[in-house]
């Protein structure tokens, strides 16, 4: 078990690497007591420490590593989630600045907003749908704090899974007025396809990736509440952003989200 100071100094390491801008060795080769369980006690630590320190508040949660792929890709067995705080939300009708970030990445997902706690005892499916208020198109900006995105999950959890930024359409769209599981998605950059997808990619259906992370969530005393918005995880790849990049997310039944990139 890694001592509560231990845990602190990984949570500060990661908090500095993200506000001075510069990448760091994953950390379980030196501590391999850093499970899943530990790694989600050192982001409760980081998320205290960014708040108190950037004077901001939780708004959300994050969902990562949701499709089968992408878990192949990063050699990861099982979905991570993280805190959305509100100086994570950036506007689409502003460039986004690459000055702060290390090395981003976007990726489009969709965004759920919520109307009522998720309480559980166990989270289903059906309770998550029916506590959903809208969804919308969203992108988000990872941007790893480790060396080449290189972690492993314990490692990726620690570090918040990613989280960077992230944009959300400002339509809201009824959960019974689309397809959860058939509606296509369109990830472009500069006009070109950058990949393609349906919403059942994240898991089977997003309703189900937001269940799994409740049902974590509630085990660690913590839960999905009335207002929050959940991004429930990527469609595609995620792009490496340049200077002077347009990236736009199309999904059936919603208006399309375009994003610039600061020249
Ligand atoms: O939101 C995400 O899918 C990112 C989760 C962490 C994995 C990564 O950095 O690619
Ligand atoms: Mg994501």
């Amino acid at each position: 078990m890694l001592k509560t100071d231990t845990v602190n100094q990984i949570a500060y390491t990661l908090f500095q690497a993200e506000r001075d801008v510069y990448e760091v060795k994953k950390f379980v080769d030196e501590y391999p007591e850093l499970t899943v369980e530990v790694a989600y006690d050192v982001q409760d630590q980081l998320i205290k420490l960014k708040c108190d320190q950037e004077k901001t508040v939780r708004i959300g949660m994050k969902l990562g590593l949701t499709s089968k792929a992408k878990q192949q890709m990063m050699g990861v067995h099982e979905p991570s989630y993280g805190v959305l705080l509100q100086n994570m939300e950036l506007l689409a009708a502003e460039p986004i600045s690459l000055k702060p970030l290390i090395h981003p990445k976007i990726e489009p997902e969709i965004a759920f907003v919520f109307a009522k706690d998720l309480e559980g005892p166990v989270v289903t499916v059906a309770e998550v749908l029916q506590a959903t208020d809208y969804v919308t198109p969203a992108m988000e900006i990872i941007d790893s704090r480790y060396l080449n995105f290189n972690f492993t999950l314990p490692d990726v959890i620690a570090d918040n899974s990613s989280s960077s930024k992230y944009i959300m359409s400002d339509k809201k769209y009824s959960i019974r007025d689309v397809d959860l599981v058939k509606m296509g998605c369109i990830f472009k950059q500069n006009d070109e396809i950058f990949g393609t997808s349906t919403a059942g990619s994240i898991m089977g259906h997003p309703a189900r990736a937001i269940a799994w992370m409740a049902n974590k969530m509630l085990a660690r005393g913590q839960k999905v509440r009335a207002g929050d918005v959940v991004l429930s995880g990527a469609l595609t790849g995620s792009a490496v952003m340049q200077a002077g990049d347009e990236f736009t997310v199309s999904f059936d039944g919603m208006d399309e989200l375009r994003v610039t990139v600061e020249g």
